[in-house]
């Protein structure tokens, strides 16, 4: 091991060092009712650690379950780099994962289906069996290393314009300093009990939602869906923290006045933490008016992991996402990319550049797209439109490519729904944009030419279409059928011609 480079989970090393010590009876993780604590998650993840290692990379089926969460761990203590997929995406998308990515193994857990595109891959089924846990012990056998700071610790898959989704290779190294970087900020320790319900095949849900509990040593409660009524009912039971993505707190905004409990149980956490899109200032104020507290938000991606936070000891300032984390330099930069923007004047906006450990290291298997998304001096371009307040404190004003949409904290590339369209026998032509949603921050919407204007196929059916093809959450929520689409000379569809109603 490195000295300059800790093991992932110190509470983890510890209490599989030491069985019987204070540290290793104290909670973990907690899906429902089931629960392991740190003993019992190290003899759970330490056996399947050994059974994957030297397995090259390896799939988890990742299901908002224990099992996803002890798939992951034991990937880690194994060296071997994981690949988090969405259980529900669909067959198209789930190929090119697999193809893109070439797992030798997939983690799942025993009774669950998998589909047909997983076929080719040895199945290891991570059989968690809470009761037998408790009695068992993680042997010397099953001793925990840790690995090279710049091995890759997983392989998250990532929306970009056009195209299909692409794997980011997030080191060990970012991980660590993500997570210590939040715990600064955050004054985030061993004593926090987080709740949250995102999924778990994403940087927000996984990385920083099960595995940042871990480094700390405390424990996560999972929802296994998020809803209202969960999260208030875990933190009045000792729960202190709160993550989710904005459409999560607009809910909440929304069921506050008809719930007292809610309220009284968001005003108890220590922290209610927002992000993956901008949470409304409408949805900030209502939050705050209710519970006396405010969300604050921080902004990551899941190309650097987090950037920037609104400080816990900081001011939360709605419509902000805070200063830049210990160690993350940021910068603003003109259209040309490289003449930074220094003004601290809430005014001139810049496209957000980042440099730091937080940073991925490639995307696998697409040099050129990784050589098109840093500058020539290691600055990796996000794409975020931002303006900085003279105190450092940053405000994300827009995004650069105006074919990525946000809906429900997910990244979605409109390419990837206009090509699953265009493969429908029904469609001649599609464009695909984001309009406002109060809900999901962006809604999808489909631009349709039938190929037959007597019967178009219907907007349910588009939706199961793109559904079943890449994830239910890339799904049209509404479709427009137009006789063409307005395009410019080059016969290039203009998107900022369609008719808005
Ligand atoms: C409806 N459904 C369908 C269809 N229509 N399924 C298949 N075909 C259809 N045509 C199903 C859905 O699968 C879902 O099933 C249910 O109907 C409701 O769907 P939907 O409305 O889409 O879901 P929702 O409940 O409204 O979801 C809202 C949500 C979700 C819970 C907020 O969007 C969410 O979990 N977002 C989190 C995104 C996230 O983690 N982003 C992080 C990436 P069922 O009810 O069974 O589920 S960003 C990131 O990591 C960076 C680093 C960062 O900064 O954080
Ligand atoms: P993803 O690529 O799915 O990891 O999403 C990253 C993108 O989410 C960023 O480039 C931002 O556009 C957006 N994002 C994340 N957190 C925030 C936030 N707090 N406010 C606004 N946008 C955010």
């Amino acid at each position: 091991m490195s000295p300059l480079f800790p093991a992932l989970f110190p509470a983890l090393t510890e209490a599989s060092a030491d069985p019987d010590g204070p540290g290793a009876h104290r909670p973990a993780l907690r899906f429902g009712d089931r629960s392991l604590t740190y003993r019992e998650l190290a003899a759970a993840a330490a056996p399947l650690a050994e059974r994957v290692t030297g397995a090259g990379r390896i799939a988890v089926w990742a299901t908002p379950t224990l099992e996803t969460a002890v798939s992951v761990v034991a990937a880690l203590l194994a060296g071997v780099p994981a690949v988090p997929l969405n259980p529900k995406s669909g067959e198209s998308e789930l190929g090119h994962i697999v193809s893109d990515s070439a797992p030798s193994l997939v983690l799942a857990a025993p009774g669950d289906r998998l589909p047909a595109a997983l076929g080719g891959l040895e199945r290891v089924d991570v059989a968690v069996d809470v009761r037998a846990a408790g009695s068992s012990r993680a042997t010397t056998d099953h001793a925990i290393t840790d690995h090279a700071p710049e091995a890759p610790a997983l392989i998250v898959y990532t929306s970009g314009t056009t195209g299909p989704p692409k794997g980011a290779v997030i080191p060990r190294r970012a991980v660590a300093t993500t997570l210590d970087a939040l715990a600064d900020a955050w004054q985030w320790t061993g004593d926090d009990v987080l709740v949250h319900g995102l999924p778990l095949f994403h940087v927000h849900g996984l990385i920083l939602g099960i595995l940042g509990p871990l480094r700390r040593g405390g424990s996560v409660r999972h929802l296994g869906r998020f809803e209202t009524a969960g999260v208030a009912r875990e933190l009045s039971e000792g729960a202190t923290m709160l993550f989710g993505v904005p459409t999560m707190y607009h809910r909440i905004a929304e069921a506050l006045p008809d719930d007292p409990a809610l309220a009284k149980a968001l005003a108890r956490a220590r922290l209610l933490v927002s992000g993956s899109a901008a949470l409304p200032v409408h949805d900030h104020e209502r939050i705050a008016a209710a519970t006396g507290r405010r969300v604050i938000e921080r902004y990551g991606m899941t190309e650097t992991l987090m950037n920037t936070s609104v400080r816990a000891d900081g001011e939360p300032r709605a419509g902000t996402v805070g200063v830049p984390l210990p160690g993350v330099e940021l910068r603003l930069t003109e259209e040309d990319g490289v003449t930074a923007v220094e003004a601290y004047d809430g005014e001139s906006v810049g496209e957000i550049q980042v440099r730091g450990p937080n940073l991925f290291t490639e995307y696998l298997n697409r040099p050129d797209a990784t050589a098109e998304a840093f500058t020539e001096d290691g600055w990796f371009r996000t794409g975020d439109m931002a303006v900085r307040d003279p105190d450092g404190y940053v405000r994300i004003v827009g995004r650069k490519a105006t074919d990525l949409i946000k809906s429900g904290g997910y990244k979605i590339g409109a390419g990837e729904i206009e090509n699953a369209l265009l493969e429908h026998p029904g469609v001649r032509e599609a464009a695909v944009t984001g309009e406002p949603d109060a809900d999901l921050g962006e809604r999808i919407v489909a631009w349709i030419v039938p190929a037959a204007p007597q019967s178009p196929p219907s907007a349910e059916e588009l939706a199961g279409h793109v559904a079943r093809r890449l994830a239910p959450h890339k799904r049209p929520r509404a479709v427009r059928y137009l006789d063409s689409l307005p395009r410019n000379d080059m016969g290039k569809i203009m998107k900022r011609a369609l008719p808005h109603d």
